[in-house]
């Protein structure tokens, strides 16, 4: 089936549902018969980036690497989907600059804190407040919202369901699929 490379790349909050969207993504993509491939935390924190943590430093190598990763496998001639936090904009923007313009897409899921922390998946922020783990993005370290991404994700109004087809159809009016 005819498809055109391209990298979504999902910034927002853990918990915020990044993951679980691509995720529903992939799937649906890959129902329709297009070649994908998913890059998450949990692919990628336990393998190629074991090495790395949660300062600052470490997380700008995080996404470095992955921005590269992710270039390897558009270069492939996959749809790539990459979930991670990426609080910081010159790090998106780096990785924004590997790819054409339209290559690059930038999805915010915009879930706020409050939201996110009551979801709370692994109990994390919970340990965050109570100083139990240290640099918890929202909590003790910073998240910088993106300026203009390509879309942005209203989970607060939309099911996951809803976010899905929204992306489906972005691609297809972009001629990615
Ligand atoms: C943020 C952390 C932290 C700290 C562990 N800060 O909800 P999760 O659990 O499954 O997703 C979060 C994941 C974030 O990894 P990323 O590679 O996406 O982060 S970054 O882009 O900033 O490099 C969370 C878990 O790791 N986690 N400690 N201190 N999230």
């Amino acid at each position: 089936k005819r498809q055109k490379p391209c990298l979504l790349w999902f910034t927002g909050l853990s918990c915020a549902g990044k993951s679980t969207i691509a995720n529903g993504l992939d799937q649906a993509l890959h129902r329709l018969g297009y070649h994908t491939f998913l890059l998450d935390g949990d692919n990628v924190r336990h393998g190629l980036n074991k090495d790395l943590g949660f300062s600052d430093q470490d997380r700008v190598e995080n996404i470095r690497r992955v921005g590269e990763t992710s270039k390897l496998f558009t270069d492939a001639g996959l749809i790539v989907m990459s979930a991670f936090i990426s609080p910081f904009k010159s790090d998106r923007q780096l990785v924004r600059a590997l790819f054409p313009e339209n290559e690059f897409i930038e999805v915010y899921v915009s879930t706020p804190l409050a939201v996110c922390e009551r979801r709370d998946a692994k109990g994390l922020y919970k340990k965050a407040r109570a100083g139990e783990i240290q640099n918890f993005t929202g909590i003790d370290s910073k998240y910088e919202i993106p300026d203009s991404p390509e879309i942005t994700l209203d989970t607060a109004d939309n099911s996951v369901a809803q976010c899905v087809e929204y992306l489906l159809s972005y691609l297809s009016k972009e001629g990615m699929i």
